[in-house]
């Protein structure tokens, strides 16, 4: 009995729906035996890529250079360039925050294209005031109306930046730093440590700086290649732990085949709010300056069950001889926030064969390079690259057309229905598999209703030991 039970524990088919019952009752044996199982090593802070593994995006990454081009009287010059290289999250409005703390007693001159948001104490400075003297500055980019003389190449996007997988041209930011007091040559400037960045929320552990191989630079008309006089690499993953506790988003299901809705899980993203929220047909809404954002963007959300601020609805709309059809929805359930350039991500084993996505640009991501299940949707510039706030425009929805591989497809068991769902590079939360919409007569509720039998006996035996 004991090694049934174990294995149980240690593989519960979580947010699997061919794992239906089994993930209730897994749950439920983790609940009642969690306590005699050897509890897991803490997990240690400095070392933490395992909980930054995503799935969806193992390599996912976000990639800060510093190439020093220039010494100066008393330091350098360097430009330093942010690359999101995840394929699906972007850093929205109001956008990035790198900060550091200084190896030595540095301080940075001048910047362009970005600033620190605070200067510090620079009292001892009499004559030349520099940009910042703090030990662990925060640089933020500049708004798209910087003066054209504090501008540097790829800045000025007010921190916006797109995802490798939407937009590789749009997934990049620079700034210049002039940094004294650093000494001027590549035996004294120490490495900055401890980096951290804000995208704009918590989530991103970045790695120690290393030196890398000088950056070459091609001339504008590719003849002369020019080189740093050094580099050095920062890397910074996500991980969702950091995020936040609870989900941001949920999925909620229906089907043609089936009258019942299978609304988001209740409380899904928390429910914090609940006693801040607002009804759809609330007075106060229309009080001038309620969207207005917070700026520590509190939401103030539509009151719900799930408390979620987005909710991700598939419908199963039709079922032709080798085709099929879903229906995707996203609504806004935040009064406080527009979208801008949003992300749904999708995994579903038949998104190898889509053969058509009606008003939703569609990009399919191989994250194991064999298995193509996984797919990125984004809105039309112009057209729904941005999901309004929570009200009659805070939603936007498409339809997509898929090639049935008819050795595979089946409408029993939830298998229309997605494995997994992100928006906006946040994993959503999932109905849990048994409440999926059933076939009528279908057979698996009779296994259903056998692996419960089965599982009231394991229980039953797991009480008398
Ligand atoms: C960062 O991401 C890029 C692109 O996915 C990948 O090639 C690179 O190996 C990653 N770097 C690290 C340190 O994971
Ligand atoms: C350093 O970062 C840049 C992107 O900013 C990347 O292209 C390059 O491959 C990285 N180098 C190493 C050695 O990781
Ligand atoms: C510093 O420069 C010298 C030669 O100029 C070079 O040999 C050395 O590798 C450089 N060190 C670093 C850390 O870049
Ligand atoms: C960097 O952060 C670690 C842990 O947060 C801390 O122990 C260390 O003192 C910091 N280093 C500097 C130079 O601030
Ligand atoms: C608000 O959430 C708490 C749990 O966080 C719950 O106990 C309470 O009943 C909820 N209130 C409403 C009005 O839903
Ligand atoms: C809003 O709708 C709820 C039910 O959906 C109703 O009970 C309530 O009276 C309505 N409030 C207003 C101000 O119309
Ligand atoms: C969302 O965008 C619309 C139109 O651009 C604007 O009127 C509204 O104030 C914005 N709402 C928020 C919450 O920023
Ligand atoms: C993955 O699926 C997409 C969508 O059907 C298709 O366009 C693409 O060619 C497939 N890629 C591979 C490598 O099979
Ligand atoms: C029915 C159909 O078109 N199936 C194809 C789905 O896509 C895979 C590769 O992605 C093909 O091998 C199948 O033939």
């Amino acid at each position: 009995m004991q090694p049934l039970l174990l294995l149980f524990l240690l593989c519960p088919p979580l947010k699997h729906p061919h794992a239906g019952p089994a993930y209730s009752i897994s749950r439920l044996l983790t609940c009642l035996l969690s306590s005699q199982l050897p509890s897991r090593p803490p997990c240690d802070p400095a070392n933490s890529t395992p909980s930054a593994y995503d799935p969806l995006d193992p390599n996912g990454n976000v990639s800060i250079r510093w190439d020093v081009m220039s010494w100066t009287t008393d330091g350098y010059v360097a430009s330093v360039t942010i690359n999101n290289l995840q394929l699906f999250r972007h850093f929205m409005s109001p956008g990035w925050t790198l900060g550091w703390t200084w190896a030595k007693k540095e301080i940075i001159w001048s910047m362009l294209g970005a600033q620190a948001t605070e200067q510090g104490d620079c009292s001892k400075f009499k004559i030349a005031i520099p940009h910042s003297c703090k030990r662990n500055p925060s640089v933020v980019d500049l708004l798209p109306d910087a003066p054209f003389n504090q501008q540097f190449t790829n800045c000025c996007k007010g921190g916006v930046l797109a995802s490798w997988g939407q937009d590789p041209t749009a997934a990049v930011a620079a700034f210049q730093i002039s940094v004294g007091l650093s000494g001027r040559s590549n035996k004294t400037v120490k490495l900055p440590k401890n980096f951290t960045l804000l995208g704009p929320g918590p989530g991103y552990t970045c790695g120690p700086a290393k030196f890398v191989p000088s950056s070459h630079f091609l001339s504008a008309d590719g003849r002369r290649k020019a080189q740093a006089l050094m580099t050095w690499n920062v890397t910074c993953t996500y991980s969702k732990f950091l995020a936040s506790k609870n989900p941001s988003c949920c999925v909620s299901f229906s089907s043609f085949y089936s009258t019942k809705i299978v609304p988001c899980p209740a409380c899904a993203c928390g429910c914090q709010s609940n006693n801040t929220c607002i009804m759809s047909n609330s007075t106060l809404l229309q009080k001038p300056g309620i969207n207005t954002p917070r700026k520590d963007n509190t939401p103030l959300l539509q009151c719900t069950k799930h408390m979620c601020p987005v909710r991700v609805h598939w419908h199963l709309k039709l079922n032709y001889e080798s085709y099929w059809r879903v229906k995707i929805a996203i609504t806004n359930f935040n009064f406080r926030r527009n979208y801008s350039q949003w992300t749904l991500v999708v995994q579903h084993p038949n998104l190898n064969n889509v053969t058509q996505v009606f008003s939703f640009n569609y990009k399919s991501l191989l994250p194991y390079q064999a298995i193509n299940d996984t797919g990125m949707f984004y809105g039309m510039k112009f057209f729904n690259d941005y999901l309004m706030e929570a009200g009659p425009y805070g939603n936007v929805q498409s339809e997509m057309l898929l090639q049935k591989d008819k050795s595979e497809f089946t409408l029993k068991q939830g298998w229309g229905f997605p494995r997994r769902v992100y928006f906006n590079g946040e994993e959503c939360m999932l109905p849990p598999p048994d409440q999926y919409p059933f076939l009528p007569n279908s057979a698996c509720l009779y296994s259903f209703g056998i692996l419960k039998v089965a599982a009231s006996a394991l229980l039953i035996l797991r009480w008398i030991w």
